[in-house]
């Protein structure tokens, strides 16, 4: 092994290592009743770095937590849970990702935003997706998306 390589290994050990060791673990609770209000997930807004990983805790039965059409980056994989099942992601794609329960939009709303790294470039195609939410549900992404910088 030359030392070239030996240092390209050692360098991709290290980067590696960090990705790992740097990551952080978000949880996100589906819940009947929580602080802002009837079936909520909590925390609605978070803002996470690339490569962190969010779980979303069904706390209380019978909710769901997917993506909302047209509110991911660009490149990113939509993802969708079970009811009544706890997911996890990890958020390697920088950008404003929606999500929301299947089973309580018209209802309730039940919604909330991931805002991962610094690039809002999606959030004019955040706005036209929220646009086309039913319109509880509408009134929270939108608030939100305020609240992300948009
Ligand atoms: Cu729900």
């Amino acid at each position: 092994m030359t030392n070239f390589v030996r240092a390209t290994c050692l360098g991709a050990l290290l980067l590696a290592g960090c990705a790992q060791a740097c990551a952080a673990d978000f949880e996100v609770k589906a819940l009947n009743r929580g602080t802002s209000g009837a079936f909520v997930f909590e925390p609605t807004f978070l803002k996470i770095a690339p490569g962190d990983k969010v779980t979303f805790k069904a706390v209380d039965a019978n909710h769901t937590v997917g993506t909302v059409r047209g509110m991911i980056p660009a490149g990113a994989q939509p993802f969708k849970s079970e009811r009544s099942k706890d997911l996890t992601v990890t958020f390697a794609t920088p950008g404003i990702y929606g999500y929301e329960c299947f089973v309580h939009i018209h209802s309730f709303g039940m919604s909330g935003l991931i805002v991962v790294g610094d690039d809002l470039s999606n959030m004019p195609a955040a706005k036209e997706a929220a646009a086309l939410a039913p319109p509880v549900e509408r009134a929270k992404l939108e608030a939100l998306l305020k609240q992300a910088g948009g």
